[in-house]
């Protein structure tokens, strides 16, 4: 009998029929997509999709998802069999591509056209399910109140001088600065942005993407897509992120202008969706007068705003984002002639060994007209590199927090430079949790962001 059990056993086997009768109520399911625009031009675009499945292995699929503005259209596409009724688009794998193993990705892409608006599709779906980024269509973490801070904040605008979150009261923002993704991707890695959420507290990643110095002009593919990865590990810990557009010589940022359009019309598309991200357009404007650097943002910042309408966006300010002052001059430039655009800060930058009290004064008095975000300083003196000024940090730490003003340290990495947080080597390991990776500078910025943030919520 048992012999005759196990026969039948082996025979439903390699019929195939335990694989009938069982896993299709267990399958796990779950994708990712990553939504690329790699161009935009008047009325046209060209966008990819990434799908990645979490699931199960697939043998066929079908995606899905919505264009959200009644004039958007798909026009031809590749790597997939592409079809579109009304808002809805429905990619069908092709029979080179149709099967995708766990984990596995597959590129399609397609031209659209638009008329008003080019907003990122929304509701990816891969054989029905949703593509939440994770197995079995869940939610990932950072989305709705769990705690984190994008949770508690939810999306950000401007009231008055202030950064607000969605119950419309200040808030201040405490991060940290990737140094240059060309030099430190490593130090970028589920370990790392782990111990920034967890020990110490951040709010804020900033992502520096340098244009020049071997960045975003020599692979623009590659850095937009490092950059979306990276807003989504931040999304993933419930971290806001700050896409920087890491501009600093040359210091006109019309030199960047049409690298500047093409890459935030794609990482605003694709990132319209999420309640974490704020766009910064321009690093250090330098060597250039303010009206040459808010010329700049009246054109990229509706490049930004015809993809993700709402999001904060950040502009630099002459003299290295020092409101002029580097210059010799001060924020009554900017106030005298104000860029022509809703839901924006200024940036001011400081070192704090090397700008200190006419800085702090200008600060001061500017907080009261202007949004201001300070979306990088440093412990040091300007070059990065130095002795940690302990006064003028805690100075300058305290004033921000009094005028409730969003900071990120330059920077998360274990370049071997005072400015840098971790000593070197650090990234090479797993360890960014104990005392004994820290600098100075770093051990010093961890016991000020890790305080609690004593966010309102009502
Ligand atoms: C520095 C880096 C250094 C790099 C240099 C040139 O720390 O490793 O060689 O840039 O690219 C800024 C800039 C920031 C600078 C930093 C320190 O935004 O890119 O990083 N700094 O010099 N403004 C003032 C200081």
């Amino acid at each position: 009998m048992r012999r005759l059990m196990a026969l039948l056993a082996a025979l439903a086997t390699a019929l195939g029929l335990v694989a009938l009768a069982g896993p299709a109520a267990t399958a796990a399911a779950g994708c990712r997509v990553e939504y690329t625009v790699a161009g935009q031009w008047p009325g046209g675009f060209q966008a990819g999709v990434r799908i990645t499945n979490l699931g199960d292995p697939l043998n066929g699929w079908t995606l899905t998802f919505t264009l959200p503005d009644a004039g958007q259209k798909v026009v031809q596409g590749w790597n997939a069999t592409w079809s579109q009724s009304g808002s809805t688009v429905t990619a069908v794998g092709t029979e080179g591509n149709r099967s995708l193993a766990t984990g596995a990705s597959v590129d399609a892409g397609f031209i659209g056209a638009f008329t008003d608006a080019n907003p990122a599709p929304t509701g990816f779906a891969l054989n029905g399910v949703a593509c939440t980024g994770s197995a079995d269509g869940t939610t990932p973490p950072g989305t709705g109140d769990d705690g984190t801070p994008v949770g508690i904040n939810g999306r950000l605008h401007v009231c008055g001088v202030h950064l607000c979150n969605q119950y419309d009261r200040p808030i201040q923002l405490r991060g940290m600065s990737t140094h240059g993704l060309q030099w430190f991707s490593q130090c970028y890695n589920d370990a790392s942005l782990d111990a920034l959420a967890r020990d110490w507290k951040a709010d804020l990643l900033r992502i520096a993407m340098y244009v020049q110095e071997d960045g975003y002009e020599t692979d623009p593919e590659g850095f937009t897509r490092r950059v979306n990865s990276l807003v989504d590990e931040a999304e993933a810990r419930g971290l806001y992120a700050l896409i920087d557009f890491h501009t600093l010589t040359p210091g006109d940022p019309n030199y960047n202008l049409e690298h500047a359009k093409t890459f935030f019309a794609s990482v605003a598309a694709r990132n319209a969706a999420k309640d974490n991200v704020i766009y910064e357009i321009a690093n250090e404007p330098n060597g250039v007068s303010w009206a040459a650097i808010k010329q700049y943002a009246e054109q990229v910042i509706p490049v930004i705003r015809a993809a993700d309408p709402d999001a904060v966006v950040i502009v630099g300010t002459r003299g290295w984002s020092s409101l002029g002052v580097s210059d010799g001059s001060d924020e009554s430039e900017i106030l005298a002639d104000p860029v022509n655009a809703d839901n924006i800060m200024y940036a001011f930058h400081f070192y704090a060994a090397s700008h200190k009290d006419n800085y702090r004064t200008t600060v001061s008095r500017a907080a009261s007209q202007l949004p201001l975000f300070v979306s990088e300083f440093g412990t040091v003196t300007a070059t990065g590199d130095g002795e940690v000024d302990r006064e003028s940090t805690t100075a300058w730490l305290n004033l921000l927090d009094q005028l409730k003003i969003s900071y990120a340290d330059w920077n998360y990495s274990d370049a071997p430079e005072g400015a840098a947080a971790f000593k070197p080597d650090t990234c090479s390991g797993s360890d960014y949790s104990s005392d004994n990776v820290l600098t100075e500078s770093g051990a010093l910025i961890k016991s000020r962001i890790s305080t609690p943030d004593d966010f309102p919520t009502s």
